[in-house]
């Protein structure tokens, strides 16, 4: 099937960055001032890290966590949330949110196809047992595992550098069916989620990236529009809903 052939769009995949929770107060990473620009990733988001220093890392999270449990969605995350009901409503085809954020803005917003392929802030994980839970304490390493009472094992459920990033056969499944593959928000540096446009060319999607200014892998679109996520996304989303 070609792009064109595909006019309109019944499947979609849209995948999110950290630009669209910037406008409610989560940083970025790479952006002048982001995350990463503050701390050393190799330190923080690593699993050597994690080993050489565990306070530093439960630390970090810690906070990041205190920061997340005040923060709201905002325009361009109710825009995906009202998007996906009148795509279902309508029965147009399937949607589908890859989140590479670990804030839980879009469950707030409403989003229910949704994932969270580096993991989830508000999730506990044990490095002992492997259970997962909802948590919005602070971590230290004197807690136990609610489930095998292991003490200093609980680590946040996120996705770090060299690790393997979550739900890939579900998003690689719905990226060899795309007609329509969004990218918001992302500066497109991190792999795997930086080669999802090329897949969904591969597959004959219709490429859109939505964000503040062009990224690593902005050539690869068909279609861009820069701006802040608050404006462009509900603009974008109104057109798409009118077709
Ligand atoms: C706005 C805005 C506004 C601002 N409105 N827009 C080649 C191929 C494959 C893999 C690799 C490769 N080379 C290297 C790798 C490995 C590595 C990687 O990609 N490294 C790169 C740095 C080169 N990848 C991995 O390790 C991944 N795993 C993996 O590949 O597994 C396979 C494997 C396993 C084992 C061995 C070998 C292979 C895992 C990656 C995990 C990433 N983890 C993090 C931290 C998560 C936890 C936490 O939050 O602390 O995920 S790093 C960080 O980057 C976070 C983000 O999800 C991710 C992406 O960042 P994002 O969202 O794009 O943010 P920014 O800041 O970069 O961009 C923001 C954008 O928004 C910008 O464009 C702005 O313009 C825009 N913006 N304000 C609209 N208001």
């Amino acid at each position: 099937m070609t792009r064109s052939s595909r006019n309109p769009a019944r499947n979609i995949v849209i995948l999110t960055g950290a630009g669209i929770s910037a406008e409610s107060g989560l940083g970025t990473f790479r952006d002048a001032g982001g995350i990463w620009a503050k701390f050393d990733p190799m330190k923080l988001a690593t699993p050597e890290g994690y080993a050489s220093d565990p306070d530093a890392v439960l630390d970090f999270y810690s906070a990041r966590r205190a920061n997340l449990i005040g923060a709201r969605p905002n325009a361009a995350h109710l825009a995906l949330a009202g998007l996906e009901q009148a795509w279902m409503m309508a029965g147009r085809g399937e949607f589908l949110l890859v989140t590479q954020n670990i804030d839980d803005l879009h469950e707030q917003a409403g989003s229910a196809s949704l994932l969270h392929m580096h993991g989830e802030l508000l999730k506990t994980r044990c490095t002992e047992c492997g259970h997962v839970f909802t948590d919005r304490e602070p971590l230290t390493r004197a807690r136990a595992c609610p489930s095998c009472g292991a003490v200093g094992s609980l680590r946040p459920h996120v996705v770090w550098f060299g690790e393997m990033p979550l739900e890939m056969e579900r998003i690689y499944a719905a990226l060899e069916s795309v007609d329509l593959f969004v990218a918001i928000g992302t500066s497109g540096t991190v792999w795997p989620a930086a080669g999802f446009v090329r897949e969904a060319r591969a597959a004959g999607a219709w490429t859109v990236e939505l964000t503040l200014e062009p990224g690593e892998v902005s050539a690869m679109f068909d279609e861009r529009h820069d701006g802040p996520a608050t404006q462009i996304v509900p603009d974008w989303a109104a057109r798409l809903e009118a077709v």
